[in-house]
């Protein structure tokens, strides 16, 4: 049959002059440049981000592209490539005032986009939870623009296609509203945090800013450590290939919704577990460089304070799955990242760490679906050092750590346990450690 099925590399450059023709014939008017923003994969630390915990994402080569040129009259005005909503009317087209945007004024994939304008002026004007306001972000009066979008990131697959397109959104209007077409670090931070309130509140995604952050603060060939506190990042710069490795993603076509009540109460259920531990956030009940024994003692002292009669928001059992998850995914990743942090990385090792974060997802965060744990196990039994569900689960995709010369058999193997189980055929993508969003044309 059909399967395996490998998603093309995809090819920036001569999409990016697509679009530009495409944005012509819809505004009338050639595109002032073109950005491009990756989704990302993540190693560890899933359903941590929004607990402080530390996150070791790569963005890679699927970008997100938006062609935009500016506008005086305060429009912002949007077409995609992969809009498929034949109600809206004006052919495909979605316009709102930038003054306008508010949570609940736009839906669908617009909110995405428009909502970055919307979340660039709370940064720039401190109501954000940034540390700091960053002027640099605010839209003048009359700021608009028309924009013109592109994804190659397959969309709702896991690899984060929301993040890049409000990544290449926001590097678009900052870089039509300043100038700046290649913004250094702080405005990259702000930007991200941009994204994550268009996200969290025009979009009504409650999500924890993993994905923005590898989108915009990524560089080629490396892993970032990106500890959540406070979001600052280190680079990891280990690379599988230079041992025969790579990274495979094989999404399973199973069906995945980030914005339903699953994500949100998982994160709620986190909440309600810093609350019995007495502190804001999961990250906080474990030391600086935390160890199995130290995740061990907080689930007890969890244990204990309930035992003592303590209130608990939520159902115990599920809030303390949810607290063990986190607290053995943030040793998991420290863990991780000080193995990839020395000079000969042992990629074994971090193979069978990627297989127990897994088991995490499946059994204590219960987030997995049968198509994840059928291609994790094919994988790994095909030969890949690890494997496990990236993202949000419910569907989406597996992140293999495999032999480059074992990929095909690998796939073929994936392709068949699918086949044997009644599952949709499965994609398969090689992913690369890429740089960061940037403008490309
Ligand atoms: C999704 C969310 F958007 C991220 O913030 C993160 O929580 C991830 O799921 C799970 O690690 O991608």
């Amino acid at each position: 049959g059909d399967c395996p099925q490998w998603v093309a590399q995809p090819d920036v450059a001569r999409r990016a002059r697509a679009l530009g023709e495409h944005f012509e014939q819809a505004f009338g008017r050639p595109p002032v440049g073109v950005w491009a923003a990756p989704g990302r994969a993540n190693l560890m630390g899933e359903y941590t981000d929004f607990s402080g915990g530390t996150c070791l994402p790569f963005a890679h080569q699927y970008v997100t592209l938006t062609a935009a040129a500016p506008r005086t009259d305060g429009l912002l005005r949007a077409r995609s490539l992969q809009d498929a909503d034949e109600s809206v009317a004006d052919e495909r087209l979605r316009e709102v005032r930038v003054a306008d945007v508010a949570p609940g004024s736009v839906g669908g994939w617009f909110g995405y986009a428009a909502g970055v304008a919307w979340g660039m002026d709370r940064v720039a004007t401190g109501r954000s939870a940034h540390p700091v306001a960053v002027p640099e972000l605010a839209l003048a009066p009359g700021f608009g623009a028309d924009l013109m979008v592109d994804s190659t990131v397959p969309i709702g697959a896991g690899l984060a296609s929301s993040a890049a397109l409000e990544c290449s959104v926001a590097l678009a209007l900052f870089s039509l509203s300043t100038g700046n077409d290649d913004p250094d670090e702080a405005p990259r931070r702000a930007l991200a945090r941009a994204c994550m309130d268009a996200e969290n509140y025009i979009v009504g995604a409650n999500t924890g800013g993993l994905d923005q952050t590898a989108s915009l603060r990524s560089h080629a060939g490396e892993t970032l450590a990106l500890d959540c506190r406070d979001f600052d990042v280190a680079s990891l710069p280990a690379e599988p290939a230079a041992a025969g490795l790579t990274w495979l993603a094989v999404d399973t076509r199973a069906p995945h919704r980030l914005a339903d009540g699953q994500y949100s109460s998982r994160r709620a259920e986190c909440e309600a577990a810093a609350a019995v531990l007495g502190v804001g956030r999961l990250r906080d009940a474990l030391p600086e460089h935390p160890s199995e024994d130290d995740a061990a003692a907080a689930l007890a002292r969890f244990d204990a304070v309930l035992a003592d009669g303590a209130p608990l928001d939520g159902d115990p059992e599920g809030v303390r799955l949810r607290l063990r998850h986190s607290l053995t995914e943030m040793v998991r990743s420290v863990r991780i990242a000080d193995e990839l942090a020395t000079p000969d990385a042992d990629w074994s090792l971090v193979g069978r760490l990627l297989v127990a974060g897994h088991e995490s997802m499946r059994l204590d965060c219960q987030v997995s679906v049968p198509e994840l744990d059928a291609a994790v196990a094919a994988c790994v039994d095909a030969g890949a050092l690890g494997a496990k569900v990236v993202g949000g689960g419910f569907g989406g995709s597996v992140l293999a750590l495999a032999p480059v010369h074992a990929v095909d058999s690998l796939a073929r193997s994936v392709c068949s346990t699918f086949a044997e189980r009644g599952f949709r055929d499965p994609l398969f993508l090689t992913l690369q450690p890429s740089p960061a969003g940037r403008r490309i044309l």
